[in-house]
């Protein structure tokens, strides 16, 4: 399959187009990045230098696709880091052009904005700018908790409120994505859930929490990547959702045996996308 990426690069580490370039190639797709940002790193280490692309430069990098022919042929769009409003556009014009040529693209959103403690770390547009423009043309979303909060407009305190919300994001008449994956919910003492819903159905992946201080930055990238990865090779939603956590997991373990800061996404690519662990989606009661 090919599809376009757009999201964040850094140069030194894992996250947006830097997470995922790696485990989308691994799994046998052609990847069409076009960066939003291009960092020296990811922010999280103190400080950073570059700059973020302007809307009419994504714009242009999309237009250049679409002349050259390459938006005839393409599978989907996996969206990120935005980082701003304008760049919504960006996303929203891309899937259309993409779709105009072939209308069973798929396209997965994940709504980069913020996470808990820190809270939003984007344009305060962006938020709006998902709900109006991205989340109606997804086949996916895969929001964190915080993320979960912003899109929905309520408190997400525990596993039965993420999926209300989650279900509520999917319900809204024609306006909402084809299926709403959470990830990073607290499940007990030591395990994170990631829940999907789809309407009708819904399923849960549980994987046990390794002890990081600081967490590494990118795993919601890496897990995005890995999910539309998987889709699109054409497995199910709970199987592509099974393999892309214990895929995550595999290189989480590996990030913590060698005490790294960032994703040992390079030295773990092959458990990453054919884990030797795997966890299980089990159904939720409906
Ligand atoms: O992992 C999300 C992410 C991606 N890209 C950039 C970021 C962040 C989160 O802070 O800053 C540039």
């Amino acid at each position: 399959m090919q599809i376009v990426s757009l999201q964040s690069a850094v140069a030194f580490g894992h996250v947006g187009n830097s997470a995922a370039l790696l485990p989308l190639q691994r799994l046998g797709h052609e990847v069409w990045p076009i960066d939003t940002v291009q960092f020296s790193n990811h922010p999280g280490h103190g400080g950073f230098r570059g700059r973020r692309l302007p809307p009419d430069h994504l714009a242009e990098m999309v237009e250049g696709l679409a002349a050259v022919g390459a938006l005839d042929g393409c599978d989907g769009l996996l969206s990120g880091y935005l980082g701003a409003a304008g760049v919504a556009e960006v996303a929203a014009a891309a899937i259309r052009r993409i779709r105009a040529a072939n209308p069973a693209a798929l396209y997965l959103c994940d709504p980069v904005m913020g996470d808990f403690p820190g809270g939003l770390y984007v344009d305060p547009a962006l938020p709006e700018a998902f709900r109006r423009l991205l989340l109606p043309l997804a086949d996916l979303i895969t929001p964190n908790r915080f993320e979960l909060e912003m899109l929905a407009g309520t408190p997400v305190g525990d596993l039965a409120a993420a999926e209300a919300a989650a279900r509520r994001l999917l319900g809204r008449d024609g306006a909402g994505p084809g299926a709403v994956v959470v990830t990073g919910l607290p499940a007990g003492e030591d395990a994170l859930a990631v829940l999907a819903v789809t309407a009708g159905e819904g399923w849960r992946v549980d994987s046990p929490r390794l002890p990081f201080a600081p967490e590494p930055s990118g795993t919601g990238d890496l897990l995005a990547a890995l999910l539309f990865g998987h889709r699109l090779a054409g497995r199910p939603l709970p199987e592509a959702l099974a393999l892309a956590v214990s895929g995550l997991h595999a290189v989480l373990e590996r990030t913590r045996a060698e005490g790294r800061r960032e994703l040992a996404l390079v030295a773990a690519q092959t458990a990453m996308i054919d884990p030797p662990r795997r966890f299980a989606a089990v159904p939720l009661p409906s």
